[in-house]
């Protein structure tokens, strides 16, 4: 089965963790090592398919952003994380969304999948970002927006359901792309062929 690779990126303390593994076994923990990269794999269904996600979940350390660039040039999908009670994180993902047009864009894609989401939407009172804000970014930049809390379970399985859709999206256009031009695929690789020195 083709296995789809997503990212989950933000800040730190943002929630990317306890999404993650709410998401995968649905439990959820007060505390993760915020130090930990992780990647987990998960089988569930899709508009009835099948399909297997891979979802690595990024310790978001600002200071290693070569090895940010890394992760994003191995995945295909992206989930950008902020919190809703703090500002500074909103435009964090503004900052990480600029670097994935910046390496995704030139290798020849298109769209790239990508899913905002507003975290913590449980502590209602200290909301410091408004749903109307994550909209208009979404619209902006073409893609979904979802408001969720890793804490009550909220809106967890429909941002991960809506990167497949993305995705399949994406490979069904690529697909589309080659049959109309087979010397498409040739001057992709090409292109992409790179060698990084970390
Ligand atoms: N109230 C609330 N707290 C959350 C939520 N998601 C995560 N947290 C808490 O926020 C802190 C950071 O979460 P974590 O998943 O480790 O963030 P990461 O650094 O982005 O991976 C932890 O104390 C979590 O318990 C949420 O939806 N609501
Ligand atoms: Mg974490």
């Amino acid at each position: 089965m083709r296995v789809f690779q997503c990212a989950v990126m933000g800040s730190g303390g943002v929630g990317k963790s306890a999404i993650t593994v709410r998401f995968i076994n649905g439990s959820y923990l007060e505390w993760y090592d915020p130090t930990i990269e992780d990647s987990y794999r998960k089988q569930f269904s899709v508009d009835n398919q099948p399909c297997l996600l891979e979802i690595l979940d990024t310790a978001g350390i600002d200071q290693y952003l070569t090895l940010n660039d890394m992760f994003i040039r191995e995945s295909e999908g992206f989930v950008l994380v902020f919190s809703l009670c703090q500002r500074d994180t909103f435009e964090e993902i503004i900052r990480t969304y600029e670097a994935i047009r910046r390496i995704k864009l030139p290798e020849g894609n298109q769209i790239v999948p990508l899913v905002i989401v507003g975290n913590k939407s449980d502590l209602i009172d200290e909301r410091e970002v408004d749903s109307t804000e994550g909209e208009k970014l979404a619209m902006d930049w073409k893609c979904t927006y979802y408001e969720t809390s890793a804490r009550t379970s909220t809106n967890i399985v429909p941002v991960f359901e809506d990167i497949v859709r993305q995705l399949r999206r994406s490979d069904l256009i690529r697909r589309q792309e080659r049959e109309r031009d087979p010397s498409h695929n040739k001057r992709r690789r090409m292109k992409s062929k790179k060698c990084v020195v970390l």
